[in-house]
C-alpha cells in the first residue's frame, strides 16, 4: 500500500508541476534558514526587518506572477507556496510580503500607466522601494466605500491633486516609499487609487505614524497614512480604474495568498505539536501523544489542513484560467483562516503550561491567525458575500 504522509496527507504535491516544487523549495529554504532565526526577536521588540522585503527580491519571490519589471512571471500556485513557506515561519511576515507582491505590485500592474509600471514596478520587485496599501479609515473598514479620503484639485499646484483624509491600520506604512491610497474624487465622488511618494511630501501633508502595542501580527509595522493636503501628481492616478472594483480587485489577489498561507501557519503548528506530543510524556511515562484526546486533535487539524491546501492549488489553477469567480476567493479565504485558527487554538492546549512561553511558537501563530481572520474582510463579511451570491440578497445593510 501507498504510504500516508502526515505532512501531505493528500499528496498535494503530486498536482505541483517541477517548477512550482523548485520555488516551492527555494522559499521555504530561505525562510526556514534566514528568517525564522529572526522572529522571536522581531515579535518580541515589534520589530520588522525591512532587509527581508530585499532578500525576498534578490531570490524573485516578490510580484511572483507578474509578468516583466524583473519579476518572475510564476503560476498562482507557485506564489501560493511562495505564501505558504513565509507563514509557516509567522503571518507578520506573509503581510508584508502580501502588501508589497499582491496589493500594491499587483494594483500597479492591473490598473497602472505603462508609465507607473516602469517607474515603480522593478524597484518594488527587488524590494529596494516598500509599499503599503490604504483602504481602511477609521470609521470605515468592512464598509471602505463610506471612505472620507478626499481629492480635489490643488489649489496652488496646477497638475496636482491635494490629499486630506486618514487611513489606519495599515501594514508597512511606517517604512514604506509609496503609498497606494484609495480616496474619492471629489468632483465626482468615484474611489480612486493614487500613488503617494513619501519623498515627494512636503513637510506637514503627510504622516505615518506606527501602531504600537499590538497583540498579533508584532513581526509585521501597522500605522496610519494621515494626509493633510497632500499634493499628488495627476500622473499618479490610476488612468481608468474607478470605484471599489479597483482596491477589491488587489485584494482578490491576497485574499488568495492568504488562503495558503495560513495553512502554512497551521502546518507549522501540526508539526510543533505532534513533535511535542511526542517527546513529552505523561502517566507511566508514556508520550501524551498516545493519548486518544491528543491524536483526535492532530487528526482534526491535519485534515483541515489537507483539505485547505487541495481547495487553494483548485482555485489557483482555475485563477490562471481566469475561472475563478471572488467568491471563490471569499471562500477559501474564510476557511483556511477560521480552521487555521481554530485548530492552532486546540492545538496549543497539548503544550501545557509550556504553550504560554513564545519559545514553543504556537501561541504567536494563535494571536497571529486572529488578525488573519480579521483583515482583507472579517470573515463573516465573507460569509455575507458568499451568502448574497448564494441567494441573489444581500444582507450587509
Ligand atoms: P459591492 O456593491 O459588493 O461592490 C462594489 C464594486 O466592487 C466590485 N467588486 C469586486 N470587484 C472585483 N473583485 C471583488 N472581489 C469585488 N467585490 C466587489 C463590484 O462588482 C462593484 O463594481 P461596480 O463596477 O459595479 O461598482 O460593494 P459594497 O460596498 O456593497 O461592498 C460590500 C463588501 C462587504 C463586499 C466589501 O465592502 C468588502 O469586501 N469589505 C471588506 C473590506 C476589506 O476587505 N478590506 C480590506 C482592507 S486591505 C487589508 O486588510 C490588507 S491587510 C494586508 C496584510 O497585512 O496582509
Ligand atoms: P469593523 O468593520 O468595524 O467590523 C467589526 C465587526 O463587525 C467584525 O466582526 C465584522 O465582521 C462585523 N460587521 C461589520 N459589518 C457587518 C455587517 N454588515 N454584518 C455583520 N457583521 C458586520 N487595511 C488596509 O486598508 N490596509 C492594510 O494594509 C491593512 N492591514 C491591517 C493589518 C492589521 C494588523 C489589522 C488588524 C488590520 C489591517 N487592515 C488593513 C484593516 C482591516 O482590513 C480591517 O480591520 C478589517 O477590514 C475590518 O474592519 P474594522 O476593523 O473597521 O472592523
Amino acid at each position: 500500500p501507498v504510504a500516508f504522509d502526515w505532512k501531505d496527507p493528500l499528496g498535494a504535491s503530486n498536482l505541483f508541476t517541477e517548477e512550482e516544487l523548485a520555488i516551492s523549495e527555494t522559499a521555504e529554504s530561505y525562510c526556514q534558514e534566514r528568517m525564522l532565526p529572526r522572529v522571536l526577536d522581531a515579535y518580541r521588540n515589534e520589530d520588522y526587518d525591512r532587509k527581508i522585503l530585499e532578500e525576498m527580491g534578490e531570490l524573485g519571490l516578490l510580484g511572483a506572477t507578474i509578468e516583466g519589471y524583473g519579476c518572475a512571471g510564476v503560476s498562482s500556485v507557485a506564489s501560493g507556496l511562495i505564501t505558504r513557506a513565509v507563514e509557516r515561519v509567522d503571518s507578520g511576515y506573509r503581510s508584508g510580503m502580501s502588501v508589497q507582491s499582491s496589493l500594491i505590485m499587483g494594483g500597479i500592474d492591473e490598473f497602472g500607466s505603462q508609465e507607473q509600471k516602469d517607474k515603480f514596478l522593478p524597484q518594488l520587485a527587488k524590494g529596494k522601494m516598500l509599499g503599503c496599501f490604504g483602504l481602511t479609515e477609521p470609521n470605515h473598514g468592512s464598509d471602505p466605500g463610506s471612505m472620507e479620503t478626499v481629492a480635489k484639485p490643488h489649489p496652488t499646484k496646477k497638475g496636482y491633486f491635494s490629499l486630506s483624509g486618514a487611513k489606519t491600520w495599515i501594514t508597512n506604512s511606517p517604512i514604506s516609499d509609496v503609498m497606494l491610497v484609495w480616496a474619492k474624487l471629489q468632483e465626482t465622488g468615484k474611489i480612486r487609487g493614487f500613488l503617494v511618494e513619501r519623498s515627494e511630501c512636503p513637510p506637514g501633508t503627510l504622516e505615518t505614524p506606527a501602531l504600537k502595542h499590538k497583540n498579533g501580527l508584532r513581526a509585521s509595522l501597522t500605522g496610519m497614512i494621515q494626509l493633510d493636503e497632500c499634493p499628488v501628481p495627476e500622473a499618479n492616478m490610476f488612468p481608468e480604474i474607478e470605484g471599489l472594483r479597483g482596491p477589491f480587485s488587489c485584494l482578490n489577489g491576497a485574499r488568495y495568498g492568504i488562503a495558503w498561507g495560513t495553512m502554512g501557519a497551521l502546518e507549522d503548528c501540526i508539526a510543533r505539536t505532534r513533535q511535542y506530543a511526542l517527546e513529552r510524556k505523561q502517566f507511566k511515562n508514556n508520550p501524551i501523544a498516545k493519548y486518544q484526546l491528543v491524536q483526535k486533535k492532530l487528526a482534526d487539524a491535519t485534515t483541515d489542513a489537507a483539505f485547505g491546501i487541495l481547495a487553494a492549488v483548485q482555485v489557483g489553477r482555475l485563477k490562471d484560467e481566469g475561472k475563478a469567480a471572488p467568491e471563490m476567493i471569499s471562500m477559501i479565504k474564510r476557511q483556511n483562516c477560521d480552521r487555521a485558527l481554530v485548530n492552532a487554538r486546540i492545538l496549543q492546549e497539548v503544550f501545557g503550561g509550556n504553550a504560554v512561553s513564545d519559545e514553543y511558537h504556537i501561541g504567536r501563530h494563535v494571536a497571529n491567525l486572529f488578525v488573519t481572520q480579521t483583515y482583507e474582510g472579517q470573515s463573516d463579511i465573507h460569509a455575507l458575500i458568499l451568502g448574497r451570491a448564494i441567494t441573489g440578497l444581500q444582507a450587509f445593510c
